[in-house]
């Protein structure tokens, strides 16, 4: 093993062992003697005023022991900022206090012995409403004279901003050809097999609220809850116990974790609440409903001109904490260039206030819905001008690196060219697209292009203009004195497998088998403030700030292994689990004897030299990010009389820099296409006329199985990024990204001939067979 290097090793994920035997611990698994369980009562309407609401009936059930509306709690509610003149701030309380704003909204909070009893209770509040006039899409919403979700809010935006304004008319104009797209994609909900859930209770020994919680961003919860409660942040501790996936959802503050942590606070008994999948699905967090219209001009040669878009992102009632409604918007007009050269562009977003439940960032964020509208615009450009769609997409392509495109963002290496030859080339040897000899049953290809921007760090954020900035990450590696290692870090894996890639990535700085280090993560009284995961960070900060940290602590062991060794420390190196000496490697001495010098036999330290073997770094990517890339291509076959379309084949071909562990990297990307096939052919979450959400339960909402996802085969190129510490870019996100547009084109491709094109996701059976009767 002498010299092995653990990064780019196919390590087994180290937590999957107690995942897999049914051992990991839950939110659900905490038991508490004492614990009572919270039940919602939640607004049966989608738009209302609150008139009375009476909570007598709910405490006489046997075993409820109390129940609270907003006046008897009396915080204040969660507030997110954007400092943009654009953007209009407005407050979503802990409780609804006198107006609804979608159904499903918390009105009371029920705590009992146990959860049925507090169901029960629930059944009991008397909440008097007068209903109001709900808005349910966004054309409604922008309609003149239409009601207001928030007062406050002008045309109900909640932010509405023309960040790019090249002229482009006159190029639209003159151009050859000028393409346009009508994109559309569902309100998709996360659907983290956890649903959220806590247990808060209140220790007098530390004189601190402990909120144990699933959720990604254990620091951003301790300020929230601090902040909403009245405490210190001292005086909040959140700790993270396994969590079942988050998918965005859990990257922002839900109100019922505040009502939950108010009660225990009130009350100084622990409280716990599980949503169950009902709540999940219609009272939590949404993403996605966005509707696009785009227009391209191309020369004869099948080059863009210019992009002229307008973006209406459905995003709900309320803005999140602390990312606020304004993601969607941002991301989509800031990025939807993306791997293409546009030299003219022109944008309008808005962020639409309607009567459903607000949105949070999930995985992705718009990406999937800018690649769709690229995309498309590739592929109809490409029919117009009777090119081949792969041929337009190089003509296209960024070449040249680094790259400040149209929208101020610069682009560091990558492969986009090589991807995308790869792709195309694997698919073709195989013989794809096959036509079979039944016309009914048509095969289609298609192929996606995109980059993905992670490693948001400080300055990404700030250009965002948010108020809240999570950019940096913090880390602190220390050795004990048996040699052993903890690496301690503020980024908060929910399913990602940092224990196994944060210890590969300190593994090969400390010269030690991953086995003998530990990764602590998931607690606020760990690391002084940590950003937690999302955005596809934690390879790229948070493994920057392990790196570094480890590196300072490498740098104190061969301080004292230089000692023990009568040697210059620079001549020491750390491998396989001793300290030797580089030119004369037979001279070494133990990790652990170096850390038991270093702790127990302090008095036999150079002079000078502190006792205790540790470092810290805080690491930062002080750049717009850095993007990874990747080309999607899917074989489906399309039913032309049933209008199914069953997936054949997938391949992804992707770049994420160096990469930390390819395993882990295979079954992010075969995740996040899994998901991205769901938006592509199955999911959505519809409201009716009043604002009632339809999808109820996982009958209505269709999520794809085993047996709907084909296998997914991954190709890596390496470009490895300058500015990121280990060489990573992030990539968790990407297989979302690029599977709905490869989906949509292979449906497309299978179309061909019939006249009919769909640009809207999902694409479920009923919608082609209605487009191709309506021909
Ligand atoms: N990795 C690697 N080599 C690289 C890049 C990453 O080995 N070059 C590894 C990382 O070390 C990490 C994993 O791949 O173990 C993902 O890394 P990264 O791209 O940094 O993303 P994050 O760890 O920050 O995870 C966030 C991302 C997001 S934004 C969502 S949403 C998401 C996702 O990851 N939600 C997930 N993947 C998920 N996976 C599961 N199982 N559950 C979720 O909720």
């Amino acid at each position: 093993m002498t010299g092995q290097r653990w990064v780019g090793a196919r390590l087994r994920r180290r937590e999957d062992r107690r995942l897999l035997t049914g051992r990991g611990c839950f939110v659900d698994d905490l038991e508490r003697a004492s614990a009572l369980s919270a039940a919602f009562v939640r607004s049966p309407l989608a738009a209302a005023d609150i008139d009375a609401v009476d909570l007598t009936a709910v405490t006489e059930v046997d075993g409820v022991r109390a129940a609270f509306a907003a006046a008897d709690l009396g915080l204040s509610g969660l507030v997110a900022l954007l400092e943009r003149d654009e953007f209009t701030p407005t407050t979503m309380p802990v409780l609804a206090a006198d107006r609804i704003r979608y159904a499903g909204e918390p009105v009371a909070i029920v705590l009992a012995d146990d959860p049925y009893t507090a169901e029960d209770g629930v059944e009991l509040a008397a909440v008097d409403y007068t209903a109001r006039r709900a808005v349910t899409s966004v054309d409604e919403a922008l309609a003149e004279g239409a009601p207001r979700v928030h007062d406050e809010l002008v045309a109900n935006a909640f932010l509405d901003l023309t960040p790019f304004d090249d002229d482009v008319d006159d190029v639209l104009t003159t151009a050859h050809c000028v393409v346009e797209t009508t994109v559309d994609s569902a309100r998709q909900n996360a659907l983290p097999l956890e649903p959220r859930g806590c247990l808060a209770e209140w220790s007098d020994r530390d004189d601190q609220l402990v909120v144990h919680i699933s959720t990604q961003v254990p620091h951003q919860v301790r300020t929230a809850v601090a902040r909403c409660l009245g405490l210190s942040e001292r005086q909040v501790r959140v700790i993270v116990p396994d969590v079942g996936g988050g998918f965005g959802l859990k990257c922002v503050v839900g109100r019922e974790e505040i009502a939950v942590a108010a009660a225990a606070l009130r009350l100084r008994r622990p409280v716990k609440w599980i949503e169950d999948r009902r709540e999940g699905l219609f009272a939590s967090f949404h993403g996605r409903q966005q509707h696009h219209r785009a227009r391209a001009a191309f020369d004869a040669d099948g080059r863009i001109l210019a992009l002229d878009a307008e973006i209406r992102c459905d995003v709900g009632a309320y803005s999140v904490f602390p990312f606020t409604s304004g993601v969607e918007p941002l991301m989509a007009a800031h990025e939807m260039p993306g791997v293409y050269r546009v030299p003219r562009y022109r944008v309008r977003a808005r962020g639409v206030a309607t009567n459903k439940a607000p949105t949070a960032p999930y995985r992705g964020v718009s990406r999937p819905q800018i690649v769709l509208v690229m995309e498309r615009l590739m592929e109809r450009a490409a029919r117009r001008l009777g090119l081949d769609a792969v041929e337009v997409r190089r003509r296209n392509l960024i070449d040249t690196f680094p790259h400040t495109g149209v929208n101020g963002i610069t682009y560091d290496p990558g492969s986009y060219r090589e991807s995308l030859d790869l792709c195309e080339r694997r698919l073709t040897d195989e013989g794809w697209p096959r036509r079979r000899a039944d016309p009914d049953r048509t095969i289609g290809i298609g192929y996606a292009c995109f980059n993905e921007r992670t490693g948001y760090g400080t300055e990404a954020f700030a250009q965002r203009k948010m108020s809240v900035v999570p950019g940096y990450d913090i880390s602190e590696v220390r050795m004990d004195p048996g040699g052993q290692v903890t690496v301690t870090t503020g980024t908060s894996a929910h399913g990602q497998g940092h224990e196994t890639t944060l210890a590969q990535i300190a593994a090969d700085r400390l010269g030690l088998h991953p086995n003998a280090v530990k990764v602590r993560q998931g607690d606020t009284d760990l690391v002084s403030y940590g950003w937690g995961t999302f955005g596809s960070r934690s390879a790229a900060i948070g493994g920057g700030a392990v790196r570094q940290a480890a590196d300072r602590l490498a740098e104190r062991i061969r301080t004292v292994a230089a000692h023990l060794l009568e040697a210059d420390p620079d001549d020491v190196e750390l491998d396989d689990g001793r300290c030797r000496l580089r030119d004369d490697p037979d001279r070494s001495v133990p990790l652990a004897s170096v850390a038991e010098t270093a702790y127990l036999r302090s008095h036999r330290l150079p002079k000078g030299t502190e006792p205790g073997l540790s470092g810290q770094a805080v690491f930062d990517v002080l750049t717009s990010g850095t993007f990874s890339n990747a080309t999607h291509g899917a074989v489906v076959e399309l039913d032309r009389r049933t209008g199914a379309v069953r997936l054949l084949r997938y391949l992804v071909v992707e770049d994420c820099g160096v990469v930390i562990n390819p395993d882990i990297v295979d079954g992010q990307v075969r995740g996040g296409v899994a998901q991205g096939i769901a938006a592509a052919l199955y999911e959505a979450i519809d409201y009716d006329a009043d604002g009632q959400p339809t999808a109820g339960s996982l009958m209505d909402y269709l999520v794809p199985t085993a047996a709907e996802v084909p296998e997914i085969d991954v190709e890596h190129l390496e470009t490895p990024c300058a500015f990121t510490e280990t060489g990573a870019k992030g990539m968790g996100e990407g297989g979302t990204i690029g599977a709905p547009a490869a989906v949509l084109n292979a449906v497309n491709d299978a179309l061909r001939g019939t006249g009919v094109e769909l640009d809207a996701v999902p694409v479920r059976p009923e919608q082609v067979q209605r487009a191709l009767e309506s021909r």
